[in-house]
């Protein structure tokens, strides 16, 4: 069975998420932050740099969030994913575009927003605020182009790109990010958060 390590952080949800679409029977380990069980000897010798997420399946470690949502599609039959080359390529294409640019601005939202402020006392960097929202403001508009076409982010299926997405946007409940401007990622962003497999997900993990 997969045993997947995790903490209460949007790449965790990934992971939890699109194991709960495929239906998957796994154990899920939360790791405290707090008491830095994520840096301990047992988990450095899962992930390297003693992160989360990180999985475990038969005697094998393996991590980065969009990695394991891909593998724990690839073992069950490759629902959410593809066994076609094109249609894997748009699948991974839109993945990378989340993880690389649209998710990773709104990460420093949710960085200079919430854990600064929750863990470190310190109030959000201006500068660094700007910049997000200069390249959100380039990239949001593609994402509801998108929607406008699909329902999903990938076609009219969900797939990967979806599960990966959406904790991205769960994470602006706590921010200041505000998507009025697009409404098509706020029609995707209220289905895909009522989706039972995301609340079950939630649900693993202490908020
Ligand atoms: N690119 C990695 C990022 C992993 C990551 O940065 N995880 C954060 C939580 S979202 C973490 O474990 N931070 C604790 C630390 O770095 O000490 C992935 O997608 O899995």
């Amino acid at each position: 069975m997969v045993k997947i390590y995790g903490g209460s952080t949007y790449n965790a949800t990934k992971v939890l998420f699109t194991a709960e679409e495929l239906e998957l029977s796994y154990e899920y380990v939360h790791l405290n932050f707090v008491t830095g069980e994520h840096k301990s000897p047992e988990h450095l010798a899962r992930h390297p740099l003693g992160k989360v997420p990180a999985i475990e399946h038969n005697g094998h470690f393996l991590f980065e969030s969009a990695s394991l949502c891909r593998y724990l599609a690839n073992i069950s039959n490759k629902k959410l994913y593809s066994a076609d080359p094109l249609r894997a390529a748009e699948i991974d294409q839109m993945v990378d575009m989340i993880c690389h640019h649209v998710g990773r601005w709104l990460g420093v939202y949710f960085y200079q927003e919430v854990v600064l402020k929750k863990y470190y006392n310190k109030s959000p960097e201006e500068k660094a605020i700007a910049e997000a929202k200069g390249f959100l403001d380039q990239q949001l508009p593609f994402i509801d182009k998108t929607l406008v076409a699909s329902r999903f982010l990938c076609g009219d299926e969900i797939t990967l790109a979806d599960t990966i997405a959406l904790p991205y946007f769960h994470a602006q409940e706590v921010t200041s990010v505000n998507f009025d401007a697009y409404p098509s990622i706020k029609r995707w962003y209220a289905e895909m958060k009522e989706r039972p497999a995301f609340k079950r997900a939630l649900a693993k993990m202490p908020q």
